[in-house]
This record gives C-alpha cells, sequence and structure tokens, in this order.
C-alpha cells in the first residue's frame, strides 16, 4: 500500500522488522496498530465508503497483529464436567427451528483446496477416527459465554491424514446453512482445535450442528462453525458470514 500522509511516509522509511516490534508493543498496550494510526489520520472521515474501507484494512491488519501474537502452544482453560452451562445455548443467523436437517446417510463431507487425498467422507468413516473430549468456554460476540463438552477428531491429524498443505495459510468452511467461515493455519494445527461430532456425550443435535462443527475454543464462537459441509485449504483469504459484514476475521478468544 502507497503510503498517503505524513506518518505513512514515516514509518515507510523504517526497517520491517522494527516495525513488527513497534507494532507488537503498541498492541499489547493500547490494542492498536501503527497502521490503525496512520490509516486514521489519513482518511476523510465524512466519506462513508473510505471509512469503511479505512476500517476494513485495519481490521485485516490487526488480523496480522494477532497472528504474530497467537502462541500455538498456549492452551485455553479446560473445566470439570460440573461446570458444563444447563441448557447449553443456541445461537445462529435463525431461529432453533430453522436449523438445517442433514440427512446423516446421504452426508459427505468433501474436500477441496491444497489437499492431496479429497475423497468424500462418510459419517461411519469419521465416527472412525480417534476421538477426544473437551469441556471448555464457548464466548459469543454477542455477550454470552457457556461451557460446553464437545467431543471429536483432533483438526491437526484429520488435516495430516488427508494430507492437507499445512503452509497453506487458511482453511475455509462452508455449512449446510448459508454460512461460512475460515481460520488461520495456525489456529487449525492447535492441539485444542476439534472437528466434533457430539455434545455432551450424544452424537451433535441438530441445533448444535449436527453433523459436525468445527470446535475452537481460541476463538470467538462465530469462528465455530456448525452444519460443516466442505472443507478447504488456501492461500487466497476466504473471509466468512460475519467477517464480511465488518466483524474482526482473526477474533482470538
Ligand atoms: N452453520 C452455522 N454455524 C454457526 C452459526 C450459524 O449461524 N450457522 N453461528 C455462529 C455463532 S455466532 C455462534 S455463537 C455459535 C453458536 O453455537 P451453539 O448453537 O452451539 O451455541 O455458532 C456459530 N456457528
Ligand atoms: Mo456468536
Amino acid at each position: 500500500m502507497k503510503p498517503r500522509n505524513a506518518l505513512g511516509r514515516a514509518l515507510a522509511a523504517i526497517p520491517k522488522r522494527e516495525i513488527e516490534s513497534i507494532e507488537r508493543r503498541l498492541f499489547l498496550r493500547r490494542g492498536l496498530s501503527l497502521g490503525a494510526l496512520a490509516m486514521l489520520t489519513g482518511c476523510n472521515i465524512t466519506d462513508q465508503e473510505s471509512v469503511e474501507q479505512a476500517l476494513m484494512t485495519m481490521s485485516r491488519w490487526n488480523d496480522r497483529v494477532q497472528g504474530w501474537l497467537f502462541d500455538p502452544t498456549r492452551l485455553a482453560p479446560e473445566y470439570p464436567e460440573s461446570a458444563i452451562t444447563v441448557p447449553f445455548p443456541f445461537n445462529a443467523y435463525y431461529g432453533e427451528d430453522e436449523a438445517p436437517e442433514v440427512d446423516a446417510e446421504d452426508y459427505r463431507l468433501e474436500l477441496g483446496g491444497l489437499i492431496r487425498e479429497r475423497k468424500p467422507w462418510s459419517l461411519p468413516e469419521l465416527y472412525a477416527l480417534p476421538q477426544v473430549s473437551q469441556v471448555t468456554r464457548h464466548i459469543c460476540v454477542e455477550g454470552w459465554s457457556a461451557i460446553g463438552k464437545w467431543s471429536g477428531t483432533p483438526f491437526r491429524s484429520f488435516l495430516e491424514r488427508v494430507g492437507a498443505d499445512t503452509t497453506a495459510k487458511f482453511v475455509g468452511f462452508k455449512c449446510d446453512d448459508d454460512y461460512y467461515s475460515s481460520i488461520d493455519m495456525a489456529t487449525a494445527l492447535h492441539p485444542q482445535t476439534i472437528l466434533a461430532f457430539r455434545y455432551a456425550d450424544q452424537i451433535l443435535p441438530r441445533k448444535y450442528g449436527f453433523p459436525m462443527k468445527l470446535r475452537v475454543p481460541t476463538k470467538l464462537g462465530f469462528k465455530n462453525p456448525k452444519h460443516i459441509r466442505a472443507i478447504f485449504v488456501t492461500n487466497e483469504y476466504p473471509g466468512g458470514y460475519w467477517e464480511d459484514q465488518g466483524y474482526n476475521w482473526f477474533s482470538g478468544s
């Protein structure tokens, strides 16, 4: 991007490594980025489109900073089963009785993009994969959080098994409703990121995402796609349902 103002030009003169270290400190102390400062001084705030464009650019910049700060070995807290929230809340961009009805027998998980073995997976095949459980907190941007128990297969081992290019940048998800989302590869490979087939030891109920959801305790709720139909690996930014409406893409929790 071409520097558009004095601050931008000054920043352009600083070596990249130094910029990154300033960025880290600024973000840690103030939750701000140099990009944000530069953009704010440079954009015409009477022009709705340029403001939105600037905010989107800032948000994508924040994604990069959050990506640098993300520690792939740091675990989200886990809880005893006695801490589980009952009943666990339902949430989607529609009401509970409009959740998609997926036919278990016809269901096939589709794989695409930078994946070597792209054969579709049936549910019995997926259920036969090694299974783990977690009791973790789900945090929704709408202002609620709840603790639940999900079980499924570690996403990292699934990606490795199908020969996904784990050096690629993004993993994208298409859902059986019109929902879609994507996450960074570091988060996809995080030990607590699981392809979940069960909630509270039962086959994942329709409202919680039958037949499977991605459970990512290091990210906000909207980065946990339910009713997954297709998974693809890519280097092109895939965005997401809420992400494309202005929610920050990285959205770590
Ligand atoms: N397919 C799909 N996945 C989705 C959503 C959705 O509308 N459709 N909503 C997201 C949001 S905002 C939240 S908070 C969680 C809610 O999951 P829950 O119903 O298990 O609480 O699902 C996420 N995944
Ligand atoms: Mo959410």
